[in-house]
């Protein structure tokens, strides 16, 4: 596979992580993945994004890809509770990071747009790792560049993430009202999907704004009480109403503190490690899926590397998912 030469040289090659304990009869994640250069064709491309400068809190999240591939490493290709096995018919690449420019916000996402269109015009759904939520703007925008019609989004985040800046800044905060704002094919706040929003930390002048705009606003302690595969049905329905192609963007604050305590703004009462896992396997499945962003794991701040495994179990649960979508 050819990406353009500006394209490729925006690309740090990471290194593949070494087998650590190995087994005959295991075939690892680092066993199946194939180098993009020389592959005729990939089905899934990781990618990552080492930034974290639209943190206004605590940040730590530009080191989220090197923490998810090292607990990628300990992933086996099979997982009997889904019965699926990615030892065949998916073929999976990592193209490594992206050579970010750390003091410049909006340069930074110029060419994380530019990669993933590259990317997405190869045929390749992305994996990326992020990164903060800032660089949901560039992941979508490039999806929406390599789409006729229109994307639907479906998000777990504790916050609503649609201010209009922070004190004049483009942050963390801001990457989905920035896609409903796009002047050309901009996010239909009515394929705008919110789960997980939650605790004491957004306001009521934003929720009121998602509620005039039509955005379906599903928070953490709904989603418990209703159930996740209803909860999944209707942000499918919506997501996909009108659309050629879903992404699916997870903020780790969307899940509880319990399950991802390091991140920039834990959220007690937050989605559990089930209904997480859950959404990115039914969702992740729909033939209109077409990509996800795991966002704002910050290893610096985590607990035994538990917020990391998280995001791996995410990212696994994802590549199960296309097999499936991609052999239906
Ligand atoms: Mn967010």
């Amino acid at each position: 596979m050819d990406l353009p030469a500006d394209v490729a040289k925006l690309l740090i090659d990471i290194p593949r992580p070494a087998n650590w304990v190995p087994d005959e009869y295991d075939v690892g994640l680092r066993d199946i993945m194939v180098d993009w250069p020389t592959a005729d064709s990939v089905d899934v491309g990781i990618v990552g994004v080492p930034f974290d400068t639209a943190v206004m809190g605590r940040r730590g999240c530009r080191f989220g890809p090197e923490g998810v591939r090292s607990s990628l490493v300990f992933s086996n290709v099979y997982d009997p509770s889904l019965d699926v096995d990615l030892s065949t018919g998916l073929s999976v690449t990592d193209f490594g990071n992206i050579d970010v420019l750390h003091t410049e916000v909006l340069g930074t996402h110029e060419r994380v747009e530019q990669v993933l269109s590259s990317i997405y015009a190869l045929g390749v759904t992305p994996v990326i790792i992020g990164g903060d939520h800032s660089l949901s703007y560039p992941d979508i925008k490039a999806l929406m560049n390599n789409t006729g019609g229109r994307v639907g989004v479906i998000m777990i985040d504790g916050h609503l993430d649609v201010r209009h800046s922070h004190h004049g800044e483009v942050s963390s905060g801001t990457p989905f009202r920035r896609l409903m704002e796009e002047p050309s094919k901009p996010l239909r706040p009515c394929n705008l999907v919110e789960v997980g929003i939650n605790g004491w930390l957004n306001s009521r002048y934003y929720m009121d704004y998602c509620r005039e705009m039509g955005v379906t606003v599903i928070p953490a302690r709904q989603v418990h009480r209703r159930g996740i595969d209803d909860v999944i049905t209707e942000a499918l329905e919506r997501a996909s109403d009108g659309t050629d192609a879903i992404f699916l963007s997870i903020d780790i604050d969307g899940l509880d503190l319990s399950v991802a305590p390091g991140t920039c703004a834990p959220s007690p009462g937050g989605l559990s490690a089930y209904q997480a896992l859950e959404m990115v396997w039914q969702i992740g499945q729909h033939p209109l899926s077409r990509g996800l962003d795991v966002m704002e794991i910050a290893p610096s701040l985590d607990s035994s590397g538990v917020t990391s495994m998280m995001g791996a179990a995410l990212i696994m649960h994802y590549l199960g998912a296309t097999k499936t979508r991609l052999h239906r």
